[in-house]
């Protein structure tokens, strides 16, 4: 036997007949387990796309690559503001998650969350398969110490209250309303009259509970998975201003580690795991307002005058945190949804 067939026959057998472990062939030594975080657990879609992810990796690698979940942010204690940080220093090692949360240690990744950029699904679909834009965008995750793998969607995000219907920017005065540790988000809500409280997610169901705030803003899939209506939250506005993507992406010091043949299986499972997420997501969109309406909770779609309404109150703040994240990508973005509006 040629020299090279021998090899190729021992790798062939090697595994199961030598008892060489399956990772000998791999490039690194890889982990027993590898750490994801994600804000909410499996029971909404943010957290089922992680899950997914998780499982795909596991089947397709025979077990070599095992990412285990970490959902309520539990590697950074409930304060998913620390996500981004905390795969830096080696503390988690796979996300799932808002860069929505990460704005205060990597700004630059905000740029899908500014207030009514993305009128539609079609106008959010348009930029995010956008090659080049996403080529750009993922350069910047690189940059930050990231592979990035996929790009599924947190969902719209809505406002609901405890205290009455929310139709034009003056009955937003005086709401206390949660919010994710963003400035940028705080800046919205002022802007449109209302009084907002950074906190984390953990930290913000027992404040809706004890009515220490009076409104929060959500996907309603969030809204729905989390019994929001249960901690007094009477009233919806499904108001669309912001759509967050879902980022899968790997600490790059643990991609370096990973095969290229594995590099390809964890990515390819990262993209179907987030068509999975995506879908998961517009299904429950199509239903919220009926879901939520169920629950005794009065929903409000705004018409396109109040829309524009809301557009204009945050129109300065638009512009102050479109030039603080990333102003050339963001106009790239606003090119892009242009086009799809006129087409
Ligand atoms: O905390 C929230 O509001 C959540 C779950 O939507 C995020 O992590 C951005």
């Amino acid at each position: 036997m040629k020299r090279r067939a021998l090899i190729r026959s021992a790798a062939a057998l090697a595994p199961a007949s030598l008892g060489i472990p399956r990772f000998a062939f791999a490039q690194g030594t890889y982990r027993a387990e590898y750490k994801m975080s994600t804000v909410v657990p499996p029971a909404f879609a943010w957290g089922k796309g992680g899950e997914i992810f998780g499982t795909l990796v596991r089947e397709r690698t025979q077990g070599r690559i095992n990412i285990k979940q970490y959902p309520g942010a539990s590697l950074v204690q409930g304060q998913q503001d620390r996500e981004f940080s905390a795969m830096r220093q080696g503390i988690i090692d796979v996300l799932c998650g808002a860069p929505i949360n990460w704005s205060g240690t990597v700004r630059e990744l905000g740029v899908f969350t500014l207030p009514f950029l993305f009128p539609d699904h079609k106008a959010w679909d348009a930029v995010t398969s956008n090659t080049a834009f996403m080529d750009e965008y993922f350069a910047l995750v690189r940059k930050a110490g990231a592979e990035p793998l996929a790009v599924g969607e947190t969902g719209y995000r809505q406002i609901s209250n405890s205290k009455r219907p929310i139709v034009k920017p003056e009955d937003l005065k005086g709401i206390k309303v949660r919010v994710v540790g963003s400035p940028m988000y705080g800046d919205i809500m002022n802007s449109m009259g209302a009084n907002p409280t950074f906190m984390s997610w953990a930290d913000a169901q027992p404040a809706l509970a004890s009515g220490a705030v009076d409104a929060q803003e959500n996907p309603l899939e969030v809204f729905l998975a989390a019994k929001i209506h249960t901690l007094g939250q009477k009233y919806v506005t499904k108001w669309n201003y912001s759509n967050d993507i879902l980022l899968f992406a790997i600490a790059a010091p643990i991609w370096q580690s990973w095969s290229a043949a594995d590099q390809k299986i964890v990515r390819e499972a990262a993209q179907d795991a987030a068509r999975q997420q995506v879908q998961l997501v517009r299904k429950l969109f199509d239903e919220d307002v009926q879901r939520v309406g169920a629950l005794g909770v009065a929903v409000h779609v705004p018409t396109p005058d109040e829309l524009s309404g809301w557009q204009i109150a945050t129109r300065r703040t638009y512009a102050q945190w479109k030039a603080q994240i990333n102003p050339g990508l963001i106009s790239k973005a606003e090119e892009i949804v242009a086009k799809v509006r006129k087409a």
